[in-house]
């Protein structure tokens, strides 16, 4: 088989996409127009244009914040999560764990009720029309206040079963990964499971993921690509089985040697044994690339041998939070 075959036809798990990157500029304008929201944006191009102004992660959550503010209704969740649901299946992924960051609809006046409602009906409409499963992990943003975010854990309660874990994204700040410990400990007591972002190339970074692993105990990493900067640290990842859910997602402007940095990071982790899967991040919002395109980009640019390819897909079911039978049926 081509390549390209090959990768798409691989069933394959997506755990590190955010829900609200997933939207791309057609369905952005589909959703404002609807919501009788006023966009600057003539049409869809017009947005790529505006995403073009993205080039590192803070410039890229100014422009993600202000699509973001289109979404308002349960209905509008339930077509952006449907959205990629399809569109993940159509490359060949089978399985999902999605994020979604409750504090920045709250934050805009949007109930709990109106994301889970929404998101909810996605969730079952997949599994029963698509024969496509799906999970979400609640996000926080780091930036925020960790009793803001064990506010929204706490108000979250009558929803438990309709999210599996938490996670934290938004660029790093001072303070994190200590700030958010209360947060984890008490969503481990809860029974969810735990993940982190650690960026790359955020301020010591090392040091946060050393606080992710001792302080948040968390059993992902999403990126993780710095954990190549300290040998001790690829051991501990090792030997706990760490998963990293690397993204090596291309802004519309290229920053030029990213995807060679990512891919080539990939690689190197691959090749120290960890458990490291390949992941699309914000699709909608950065060049419309998932996981079989990312793959393709990925191994064409430092060469991934199709074994490689075959151990970031079944790393991404090794590393899923999965039932045993459920893992069994993926492998
Ligand atoms: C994100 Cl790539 C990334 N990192 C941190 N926070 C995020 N939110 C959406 N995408
Ligand atoms: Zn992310």
């Amino acid at each position: 088989a081509t390549l390209h075959a090959f990768v798409m036809a691989m069933p394959k798990a997506e755990l590190h996409v955010h829900i609200e990157g997933t939207m791309e500029p057609e369905l952005y304008l589909d959703i404002a127009a609807r919501n009788g929201i006023a966009t600057p944006y003539a049409d869809a191009e017009a947005v790529r244009q505006r995403l073009r102004d993205a080039h590192d992660l803070p410039s890229f959550i100014g422009i993600y914040e202000e699509l973001i503010a289109a979404i308002r209704s349960a209905q509008d969740f339930r077509d952006l999560a449907m959205a990629f649901f399809a569109k993940a299946q159509s490359q060949g992924v089978v399985y999902a764990e999605v994020f979604f960051d409750p504090q920045l609809h709250l934050e805009r006046g949007i109930p709990l009720a109106a994301i889970f409602g929404g998101l909810a009906r996605a969730r079952i409409e997949a599994e029963q029309t698509l024969g496509f499963k799906a999970r979400y992990i609640m996000c926080f943003l780091r930036d925020r206040s960790a009793d803001d975010a064990l506010k929204v854990l706490r108000d979250s309660a009558p929803w438990r079963d309709e999210f599996i874990g938490i996670g934290l994204d938004n660029p790093e700040v001072d303070g994190f990964p200590d700030k958010f410990a209360a947060v984890f400990d008490e969503a481990r007591g809860m029974g969810l499971r735990l993940t982190t972002h650690c960026d790359v190339g955020q301020p010591n970074t090392v040091a946060h993921h050393w606080g992710a692993l001792d302080v948040l105990k968390v059993e992902r990493i999403d990126h993780g690509l710095n954990v190549l900067d300290d040998p001790k640290l690829i051991d501990a990842v090792r030997e706990r089985r760490i998963g990293l859910t690397a993204a090596p997602t291309l802004f519309y402007t290229e920053i030029p040697g990213r995807m060679e940095y990512r891919a080539g990071a990939i690689k190197q982790l691959l090749e120290h044994g960890l458990l490291v899967s390949l992941n699309s991040d914000d699709p909608g919002m950065k060049r419309s690339l998932y996981i079989g395109d990312l793959m393709l980009r990925a191994a064409r640019t430092v060469g991934l041998s199709r074994d490689m390819l075959v151990q970031l897909a079944r790393n991404s079911f090794v590393t899923a939070w999965l039932s045993d039978e459920e893992r069994d049926a993926y492998l």
